[in-house]
């Protein structure tokens, strides 16, 4: 997922210095950068996919600038990940050091990321879901969908990130004022890079600018906040507290490290909690099976007012499980992801050099028509009978190894609920069929407008 951000901003270094050649020359039209032409959404990037017949499925090239070895066969990028921190590190621009901060999960290592992540995991791993968020996602998405179908429309897209947020932000700063946490919340919002969709914005410095107000807007909410928590003295007991009791961070890095999930949680999972809907929409076989599955869970409730319980979420979710996977593979919301060589390294008879930057692309396995036959077809039942939860050799759409999401249990159990709301309770379609493009990571719509209603049928 951060590969989405860390992408954007390379494409905003590129598409400023192409904006300035053209500038600079009026006469010529630039240099196409090949791996960010865009594509059709269910296909794999042509650039990698060409380097794949003539060469194999490791071959070396150039993007952006650096020597780089693609990566595109299970075991090695199985390989590479569970190399973390051995020979291999995440490698990201200096840019984003600057954009994330020293705090942030992405830009961190060795003892420090791996003790941030265990400390964040006790927010977002099954214990702490199961504990202290289940309740208010469930609640969340009722009120979402009952607000909706009173309007008889809605934008799915904002008003899932507003859901996402406003489950998170108290559950990591308790206790702000609603003006503030709405405030926090816009800004939030605000740091995303979706004006980039058409490749070449105008002025696309301009927005990049915006971008990064908008984040200093938000540090600023945040600082304000820790500012008033110091002088009362008051303990919130909230993810912010449980921070700062580890020597590790400071205000600030804590600060960062927040920042940065929120951003990260609010686009992956509201993308990928769209897209599940439009495919759900438009096969109705899909949608009936998953009707049968909701309604099963729902005659089985004994306090039909409650909502989804931890236990129906791991045990009765089955197609539910297959429907989500089949939607991430097909998603691939991190194509590529991009490490760096920290020595030499021996992988399947072929030595990449230490320094040189490794992209790792497990969108190809994932459209490999050897493991997922027909695989552009959204077929969820081609899961059946197989682990549904963990992550796999051919299942990497969280990644791996030590840099794994963190939020893949969450995300999974916001879009289960949402679901299961749905479904149990509403007639819905797509207002306006919309098409995804890739450049290679996936550009939707500005706007994702469904139609919803009351369902009498259920
Ligand atoms: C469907 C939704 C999501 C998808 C498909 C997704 C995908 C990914 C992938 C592929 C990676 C690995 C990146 C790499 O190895 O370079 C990753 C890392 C990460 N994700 Fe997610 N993610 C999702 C939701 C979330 C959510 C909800 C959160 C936060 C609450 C989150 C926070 C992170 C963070 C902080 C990392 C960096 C982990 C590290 O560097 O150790 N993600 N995600
Ligand atoms: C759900 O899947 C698991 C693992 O494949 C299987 O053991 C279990 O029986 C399934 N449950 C139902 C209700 O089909
Ligand atoms: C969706 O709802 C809007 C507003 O109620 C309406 O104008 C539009 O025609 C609807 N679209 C479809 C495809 O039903
Ligand atoms: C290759 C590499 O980055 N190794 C690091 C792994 O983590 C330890 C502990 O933080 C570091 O000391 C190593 O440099």
């Amino acid at each position: 997922m951060s590969l989405i951000v860390m992408c954007v901003i390379a494409f905003v270094v590129i598409a400023i210095s192409k904006w300035w050649y053209r500038w600079s020359n009026p006469k010529s039209n630039g240099k196409d950068h090949r791996l960010l032409k865009p594509h059709g959404f269910y296909e794999i990037s042509p650039f990698i996919k060409k380097r794949m017949l003539r060469y194999g499925p490791l071959f070396k090239t150039n993007i952006f600038g650096s020597n780089t070895v693609v990566a595109t066969d299970p075991d090695v990028i199985f390989e590479i990940f569970r190399q973390e921190n051995k020979s291999f590190v995440s490698s990201y621009p200096d840019g984003y050091r600057k954009v994330f901060g020293k705090g942030s999960l992405l830009v961190k290592h060795g003892d420090l990321h791996k003790r941030t992540k265990q400390i964040t995991m006790q927010l977002l791993g099954s214990e702490g879901l199961k504990r202290n968020m289940i309740g208010d996602i469930n609640h969340a998405n009722r009120e979402l969908l009952r607000s909706a179908a009173s309007q008889g429309t809605f934008d799915a897209k904002d008003t899932l990130t507003s859901l996402l947020l406003g489950i998170l932000i108290p559950k990591m700063l308790s206790k702000i004022q609603p003006e503030t946490e709405r405030n926090l919340m816009d800004n939030i919002k605000g740091f995303n890079f979706d004006w980039f969709r058409s490749f070449c914005a105008l002025s696309p410095w301009k927005a990049f600018y915006k971008v990064i107000m908008a984040r200093r807007a938000a540090m600023q909410v945040m600082n304000d906040i820790f500012s008033a928590r110091k002088e009362s003295g008051e303990r919130h007991g909230d993810f912010l507290d449980t921070l700062l009791e580890d020597v590790i961070f400071d205000e600030n890095s804590a600060l960062q490290h927040i920042f940065t999930l929120l951003v990260v949680a609010k686009d992956a999972t509201t993308l990928a909690n769209c897209l599940i809907v439009k495919l759900i929409a438009q096969n109705p076989k899909v949608l009936a099976e998953l009707k049968r599955e909701h309604n099963a869970i729902l005659q089985n409730r004994a306090d039909k007012k409650a909502g989804v319980s931890w236990e129906e979420h791991k045990h009765n979710m089955n197609f539910t499980n297959m429907v989500i996977n089949e939607s991430l593979r097909l998603m691939n919301l991190s194509p590529i992801m991009f490490r760096k060589a920290v020595k030499d390294v021996e992988i399947q008879g072929y030595t990449i050099p230490e320094g040189w930057i490794v992209a790792v692309a497990p969108s190809v396995v994932h459209y490999d028509p050897k493991i997922y036959e027909n695989p552009s077809e959204f077929n969820p039942w081609r899961w059946e009978g197989k682990d549904l939860v963990k992550g796999s050799k051919s299942f990497m759409v969280f990644g791996g190894g030590l840099r794994q999401c963190v939020g893949a249990e969450f995300a999974r159990l916001q879009i289960a609920i949402f679901l299961h709301h749905l479904v149990t309770n509403y007639d819905f379609w797509v207002a306006q069929d919309w098409e995804v493009t890739r450049t290679p990571i996936p550009l939707f719509p500005k706007e994702i407008m469904i139609n919803i209603s009351q369902s009498h049928t259920n």
